[in-house]
């Protein structure tokens, strides 16, 4: 690793770290050209396609719109498939979507759901060797090298962010220190006493940390490089970052039911995020109509994942909006997108756990202490997103004053905590003190304000 980089110094210059530019994990596949490229993902797709043939849900869909491994026979084939939902994935609950025998599904994750039941995620052994491979190209790509000393503080059970970077890390070499979530003053001490260089949060507990540092006697010193992810962050927030913890911190994005963490990933010129063409077959769409959108213009990221074996999926909708942005990067490397600047659909990113306001909706209604009607506030503090819950008391157990109401709170937090893995704050309010909505129920405030 190059040079620590002088605090306060403004976007980094491309050369900053000789080395960095011109390094690559796999450089003939970062840098394919365009007609070598588009020949592989020909290959890849129709493989995908083959394997997709095995799920119920795909042998039924494609032969409603007719497809038969025949119909591929060029990438702008692939708008014939049809669209895979997060829903569809839900109603295949839990293996729905699996295209092999499970004896051969090493390993499962599973994202959060709206009902209770979470999404489930399958990965092969190539399928697991294939996502350390591209968590190993973004390492490298932002010039983290084999012996450093890499601190994973994120959440190591069944999200993916904890084992996705773990072997990923592990593989390019580096000393990897799982200290997933928690105990934010003993990370800090780790930090210090391992000289750790490389760390990889959410921003929201970068900020966290850094201000957790402020009290405590241990320098960070030894940090140069943060990996920051699994929710939508701005510049300010980069900035902030970087002056407070005095690294040079990079965007990652990923998502469970494409492999998890590594989808796309930025490099050192940090004006948008490399999404791996070899692995991953973009298009943008109009959320509303499901055409397809041109480059630059912004709209709902739809990947087909070309190397997924146990879990093939066509045409999946991510909900996350972006744009695909045309130029080659001065890196070498292909296309990028641009950072991720919301979601299409009513999915709430919090702490960068993934929070549908249904999933609210059915704890509440749930329980017999309170009426039907809430309201969900969301806020960043001191940088750090925050969940307010009003929830409306029902007429019965409401008398005429919010007084010794603190039980009912607690139980509608609790259960709350339990069914979204989050902490957040109650306030129960008077019955028809809350919003009506004649059309579709907005519930949902974000005052965050991400640019
Ligand atoms: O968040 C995987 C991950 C782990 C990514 C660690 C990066 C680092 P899920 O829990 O399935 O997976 O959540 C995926 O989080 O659809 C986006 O809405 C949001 N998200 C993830 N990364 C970013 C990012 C992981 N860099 C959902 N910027 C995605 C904005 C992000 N949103």
């Amino acid at each position: 690793m190059g040079p620590k980089r002088p605090r306060d110094q403004a976007p980094l210059p491309r050369d900053y770290d000789q080395g960095i530019i011109g390094m690559f994990w796999n450089e003939v596949i970062e840098t394919l050209p365009p007609d070598a490229l588009e020949a592989l993902q020909l290959t890849r797709l129709k493989e995908t396609v083959h394997r997709a043939m095995k799920v119920g849900f795909y042998k039924k869909a494609f032969r409603e719109a007719g497809i038969t491994q025949d119909s591929i026979k060029s990438l702008a084939d692939v708008e014939k498939l049809p669209f895979t939902r997060k829903q569809d994935l839900r109603d295949g609950y839990p293996f729905g979507f699996f295209a092999v025998p499970l004896p051969e599904v090493n390993r499962i994750h599973t994202t959060s759901g709206t009902t209770g039941k979470p999404t489930v995620v399958g990965y092969t052994k190539n399928d697991l060797d294939s996502w350390a491979d591209l968590i190993a190209r973004n390492m490298t790509m932002v010039g983290v090298r084999k012996g450093d000393v890499f601190q994973n503080m994120v959440n190591y059970g069944m999200f993916t962010g904890g084992l996705g970077f773990h072997y990923g890390a592990e593989k390019m070499g580096c000393t990897v220190i799982p200290s997933a979530t928690g105990n934010t003053k003993r990370q800090i001490e780790m930090i210090h006493d391992f000289g750790v260089n490389v760390i990889h949060c959410t921003p929201s507990y970068a900020m966290h940390l850094s201000e957790v540092a402020e009290e405590t006697d241990f320098s960070m010193d030894s940090l140069k490089i943060g990996l920051f992810g699994a929710e939508p962050w701005s510049e300010t927030m980069r900035r902030e970052l970087e002056r407070r913890l005095d690294v040079t911190a990079f965007d990652s994005y990923g998502l469970s039911e494409l492999f998890g963490p590594g989808v796309a990933f930025e490099c050192p010129e940090r004006n948008g995020l490399h999404i791996w063409h070899d692995a991953y077959l973009t298009e943008i769409i109009d959320p509303a109509s499901g055409e397809r959108l041109g480059p630059g213009e912004r709209g709902e990221l739809v990947v087909t994942p070309l190397t997924k074996e146990a879990m093939p999926l066509i045409r999946y909708r991510t909900g996350d909006v972006t744009k695909l942005l045309e130029d080659r990067c001065a890196c070498g490397r292909g296309t990028k997108i641009a950072r991720i600047t919301g979601r299409s659909d009513d999915m709430l990113v919090i702490r960068g756990i993934n929070v549908f306001p249904s999933q609210i909706e059915h704890v509440i209604l749930g329980l017999p202490e309170v009426g039907n009607q809430f309201m969900v506030y969301v806020d960043r503090v001191n940088h750090l997103d925050e969940m307010l819950i009003a929830v409306e008391m029902n007429r019965e157990s409401f008398h005429g004053e919010l007084t010794d109401l603190t039980r009912t709170q607690a139980k509608v937090a609790k259960s709350l905590r339990d069914a979204l893995d989050l902490r957040t704050t109650v306030k129960l309010v008077e019955p028809g003190s809350l919003p009506r909505f004649e059309g579709k129920a907005k519930r949902v405030v974000d005052r965050r304000g991400v640019v």
